[in-house]
């Protein structure tokens, strides 16, 4: 079961059966450096192996969700070390948690932090929230999958827009394009986040997380894959006990019990 241990850039709670994990790093705008990244791999992947987690929420701070990669980190780093280190890899292994994801975004998500809201399952947005892919005003381009993931919430004519000038937009913006969920005032919005959490955490894992697979591999496979490996998946939820307790449930007129067998 997870036990998150002291983190210096994190808060992480247990809220029922839902993992709260929040940047903390105020000063810097919760700044993705090295030790921030290896704590938000260690804290959510602690959540997704327990069994006792069906959800989690990401989010950050008043001021900001994270306003990118660490820039002071970053700005003297050879090739040769950008190529060692591989920071891309971290999206990687977020991107293959099995748990749901929600993104509670308050202020700034910018650069890898816009990108690490893009990359959790569903983002829900304060009204203060900017997002924006600014990385081309500092010498750079975006590298935790903007290009690849904006392109694919918003479209190709917006995506350019905002890659290619860094202009922020807001959360109504944001919204309207499909990039955000809802919006919600400021002093509701993890509320929000946690309610939806919990009832994605009610339901059975393995049933949910095979959704969250399926809809995932809209984003990797052409249609056809795509389809055919949504079919695999539905054939395989028969092969679970939650299949036959979620439709006997229903035609005894009960609720269902969950064992995630
Ligand atoms: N990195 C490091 N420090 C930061 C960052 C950052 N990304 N953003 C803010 N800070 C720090 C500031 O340096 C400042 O520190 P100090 O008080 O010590 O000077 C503190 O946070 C407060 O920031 P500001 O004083 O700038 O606050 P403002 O309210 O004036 O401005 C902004 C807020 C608009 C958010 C501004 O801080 C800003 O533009 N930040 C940078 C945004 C940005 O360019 N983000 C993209 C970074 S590149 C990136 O994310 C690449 C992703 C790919 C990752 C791949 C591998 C790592």
């Amino acid at each position: 079961s997870a036990a998150p241990g002291d983190y210096s850039n994190l808060q992480v709670e247990v809220r029922g059966n839902v993992g709260l994990v929040a940047i903390h790093r105020p000063a810097a705008l919760n700044a993705l450096n090295d030790e921030t990244t290896a704590e938000l791999l260690d804290a959510l992947q602690r959540y997704d192996r327990d069994s006792t987690i069906g959800a989690i929420v990401l989010t950050g701070t008043d001021r900001a969700f994270a306003a990118g990669a660490d820039i002071k980190e970053m700005a003297n780093r050879s090739f040769s070390q950008a190529r060692r280190r591989d920071a891309g890899s971290f999206m990687d292994l977020f991107f293959a948690l099995r748990s749901p994801t929600i993104a509670a975004v308050r202020g700034y998500a910018l650069g890898g932090g816009c990108e690490l809201a893009l990359a959790c399952d569903i983002v829900y947005a304060a009204e203060d929230a900017q997002f924006g892919l600014p990385e081309v005003q500092i010498g750079t381009i975006p590298g935790w999958g903007g290009t690849q993931r904006l392109v694919r919430a918003i479209g190709k004519a917006r995506a350019m827009e905002m890659i290619l000038s860094g202009r922020r937009i807001s959360s109504r913006e944001a919204e309207a394009w499909g990039l955000v969920a809802a919006v919600h005032p400021e002093d509701k919005l993890l509320t929000a986040a946690l309610d939806t959490a919990t009832k994605i955490a009610s339901l059975s894992q393995p049933i949910v997380q095979m959704a969250k697979a399926a809809v995932n591999a809209a984003y990797e496979m052409p249609l056809r894959s795509g389809v055919l490996y949504e079919r695999a998946l539905f054939q395989s939820t028969f092969a679970t006990q939650d299949q036959k307790e979620g439709m006997t449930a229903f035609l005894d007129k009960r609720e269902p019990k969950w064992t995630n067998a």
